[in-house]
């Protein structure tokens, strides 16, 4: 407030404001004033990347205006807001998709090109925002989108990694990890230095009683971090709603830079304090669906948390409303248990600082929160050692404890003398160490819990909470299946089939309301339109041919079959099964004669994904696909029938290249394993058909597009019990044709033996946990039936045609607001123009 301008001023500055762009010419001025001037560079001296640069600053220039815009308008209104509380955000790159969700694309072609540049070239400087592992951060990344686009009044909060996920190379066909550096340039972040809050850890707490003998806890002596604000502008499509992302980075307090030493000479002892603080957003943890357990990554989840409550209570604390309307003005959303200490530190606050009895500040943290689940392996559940949690957040500790005891409570009045129920259901795991487990207090502090998928949400239902639909009835669990935003996803990485799409639709309105491409089914039949339709299918896989020539050296031909599988490395979602499969292909087709060679399908294997770096039988499958290649790449036999490729450091911005371009992808988990999958649904709206098993997301795909246009294979959730038990204790014979495969790479066919061992044995004496044997067999059937579907390239373009026309469910618009409808109870603040 005493920072703003008074009244009478105001008219001065509303004259004097930035505007949105007037035209082409404007928008050239501005990109040649930040050339010349923000970067002190000249026509004489500009090449693509300073072309990227000031193209970039303009562009921010004008989402400025309608971020504050926003911001002003949001801050009147004064509605509830949601936060989005997330470690992880998985953005991309952020040029392109700016220039489309505020309609200056076109604008900008022209502009550079008049310039000398083409936009394609400038776009692809940008360096990807990595902040993220796999599927949960780009959710994050597509809520963002949807949330603006859709007018919600909403925050996202996470962590300023100096360090985002980190780029893979394959240096001999194995996995290296190389640091992702990447704020040499970041012109989409504003330094809010104004807007910094300090953190502490360690320390230790006292009891203090007031004259009326009310006791209260104090907690002092720790250290003292300080976390910075950094502000993303996120842009709506097609409204003047730009959205805010706040990222926090770690520095160290001012009071805690030691001057002792600093002064005493002892400069560099100095320094190391410093980089003490600054190492907890240094870098992202690079493991998806494993927990490992680290103290540096729990002090990174409080950091985060208790910078981003601190602002949202501040802001709360602005309206002068009571306490207890916390709820209608905020809700929290946690992704996954990762911000779950955000409940112990509401609780904290309420209770610590302003006061509040316990009653009083748990009913208004249990109204504020909900989580969502992303996973049900048991390796994925977060679980903090208890000693740890003493040593790290004493104060929290306490609380934690306190809200089991009466959590416990209420659970021994429902079910009485059941100590087994006590025990299974206890925050506190009674194991050496105790441990805390994390999953179980964000359900009990939080109002719903939702999984993203149909099945997944049955599963957490049926196996990992089942006991706590006992204690709080179904209605607390529900199921928000994930969804996508078609904006990225079809109208930026594939213009070409959105502006097909958008020829027969009669515009782009179905970038907006998705279940509008339903009107394509009118054009299956159009002759022209599937002519059409196939060969933007084919120039995408001509772009990725060439993509992959000119990094890889290997000549994959457009007309082949692309079969493409693009996802984190992991045993679960089975890689192994696929490139089994391949080297069974491999060893059948090295048997043929000419006449049969002739009569079959030409198909690339293309693979992409980054291992855990600590994930050892991750990065030996990596090895075994890249040896796989070297064997049949350069096999004069073999030719164009195979070729198997590994793309190099898979991310964001080359997903937009690989999705446009599959005739096939492979999602093909462990029934019951993947929660929902959100690649699936990029690569049907782009046109690929799918091969899959009955899980996460796949299934609810089958009933939006039908049977007939998915290739289903494999066992069901429902029966992966039972096989496990099987391997355990019975005899269980291999599968004769991967038997044959596991010969091969014994015999040396893929070099060295020795190296798949784990991988082999695995399959063997270690029970086959993810039951490929078991799988093999369908899905080898299922691959001959998507070859002889290919065959038939009519058939195989309704298919592609219908899936498209039908995928209007998965749309992150409608996942956003079944969570505002649901979950949020928050209404849309559009603005008018
Ligand atoms: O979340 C993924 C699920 O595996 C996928 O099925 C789902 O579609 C997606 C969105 O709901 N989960 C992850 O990506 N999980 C992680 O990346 C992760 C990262 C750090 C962790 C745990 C999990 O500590």
């Amino acid at each position: 407030i005493e920072a703003s301008i008074p009244q009478p001023l105001r008219e001065t500055w509303r004259k004097l404001a930035a505007t949105e762009f007037k035209g082409k010419e404007e928008f050239q001025r501005e990109v040649v004033r930040h050339v010349e001037t923000t970067l002190a560079r000249s026509m004489y001296n500009c090449d693509d990347l300073a072309a990227y640069s000031g193209t970039a600053l303009a562009v921010r220039d004008k989402l400025v205006v309608s971020w504050n815009k926003t911001q002003q308008h949001q801050t009147l209104q004064d509605q509830k807001r949601i936060y989005y509380l997330s470690l992880e955000f998985l953005m991309g790159r952020t040029l392109d998709n700016s220039l489309l969700n505020t309609g200056i694309k076109d604008t900008a072609r022209e502009g550079v090109g008049e310039l000398g540049f083409r936009i394609e070239d400038v776009i692809d400087k940008e360096h990807d925002a990595a902040l993220g592992n796999g599927g949960l951060g780009r959710l994050a990344a597509c809520f963002l989108d949807s949330l603006a686009t859709l007018n919600y009044p909403a925050w996202g909060y996470g962590l300023r990694y100096r360090y985002g996920i980190f780029k893979q190379e394959i240096v001999d066909g194995y996995q290296v990890e190389v640091p992702d550096y990447w704020l040499d340039f970041n012109p989409w972040e504003f330094p809010r230095h104004d807007v910094c809050v300090d953190i502490m850890f360690y320390g230790y707490v006292t009891k203090v009683s007031d004259n009326d003998g009310k006791i209260s806890h104090l907690w002092e002596g720790g250290e003292i971090v300080q976390a910075i604000a950094y502000d993303v502008p996120i842009p709506g499509y097609e409204t003047s709603t730009t959205n805010n992302l706040r990222l926090w980075s770690s520095k160290p307090s001012s009071g805690e830079f030691d001057f002792q030493k600093f002064n005493s000479g002892d400069y560099e002892g100095s320094i190391r304090e410093q980089q003490k603080a600054e190492t907890i957003s240094a870098v992202l943890y690079p493991n998806d669906n494993i927990s490992a357990g680290k103290e540096l990554r729990l002090k990174q989840q409080y950091f985060w948390v208790a910078a981003s409550l601190h602002d949202i209570v501040r802001r709360f604390k602005k309206s002068h409303r009571p306490w207890k309307e916390f709820p209608d003005q905020v809700a929290i959303q946690l992704n996954d248990t990762h911000p779950t200490l955000a409940i112990v530190e509401l609780q904290r606050i309420f209770i610590d600082i302003e006061g509040l009895t316990w009653d009083q500040s748990w009913d208004i943290v249990t109204r504020t929160f909900g989580y969502t689940n992303h996973t049900v392996l048991p390796e994925a559940l977060e679980k903090w050692s208890v000693p740890l949690f003493q040593s790290l957040l004493p104060r929290h500790l306490q609380i934690i404890y306190e809200i089991n005891l009466y959590f416990l409570q209420g659970v021994e009045k429902k079910f009485p003398k059941d100590r087994d129920m006590l025990q299974r259901v206890s925050i506190i795991e009674e194991s050496q160490p105790q441990v805390i487990r994390m999953a179980y207090l964000a359900i009990i502090g939080s109002h719903k819990v939702n999984g993203v998928a149909e099945l997944h949400s049955d599963l957490i239902k049926a196996t990992i909470f089942k006991d706590f639909i006992a204690v709080f009835g179904p209605d607390k669990f529900t199921n928000v299946t994930n969804g996508i935003t078609p904006r990225r996803w079809l109208h930026q990485a594939n213009p070409k089939l959105s502006d097909l799409i958008a020829s027969k639709l009669g515009g782009y309105d179905f970038l907006k309301d998705l279940n509008l491409l339903k009107g394509l089914e009118q054009w299956v039949d159009d002759k022209e339109f599937r002519k059409e339709w196939m060969e933007i299918k084919l120039a995408a896989k001509i772009r990725l041919a060439k993509y992959i020539r000119d990094t890889t050296q290997i000549a994959v031909n457009p007309h082949s079959l692309f079969d493409i599988q693009v996802k984190r490395i992991h045993e679960y979602k089975r890689q192994q099964m696929n490139i089994f499969g391949v080297i069974y292909r491999y060893l059948r087709l090295k048997q043929m004669k000419p006449e049969e060679l002739k009569k079959q399908v030409p198909r690339a294997s293309i693979f992409g994904g980054k291992a855990a770096p600590g994930y050892w039988m991750a990065k030996t499958i990596i090895r075994l696909i890249t040896a796989v290649g070297e064997v049949v790449n350069t096999d004069k036999d073999i030719g164009d029938l195979l070729k198997v490729v590994f793309i190099e450091d898979y991310n964001v911005s080359k997903a937009e290249i690989i999705i446009p371009a599959s005739d096939i992808s492979e999602h093909i988990s462990t029934a019951g394993t993947e929660a929902s999958g959100t690649s699936n649904m990029k690569f049907v709206l782009n046109g690929g058909l799918i091969i899959g098993t009955c899980d996460g997301a796949n299934i609810e795909i089958t009933r939006e597009i039908g049977e007939d246009n998915i290739f289903l294979l494999g066992h069901l959730a429902e029966d992966v019990e039972e096989l496990r038990h099987q391997h355990r204790f019975g005899k269980v014979e291999m599968d004769p044709k991967l038997r044959l495969v596991c010969d091969a790479i014994e015999a040396g066919q893929f070099g060295d033996p020795n190296i798949y061992n784990g991988l082999i044995s695995a399959l063997t004496t270690g029970c086959d946990y993810y039951l490929v044997s078991d799988d093999f067999s369908s899905y080898l059937a299922t691959q001959d039936l998507v070859d002889t579907t290919f065959k038939d390239k009519e058939d195989w373009a309704t298919k592609s045609i219908m899936s498209v026309a039908n995928m209007g469910f998965f749309s992150a618009d409608r996942a956003i607001n079944e969570y505002a409808d649901t979950i949020w109870n928050v209404e849309p603040t559009p603005q008018k123009k």
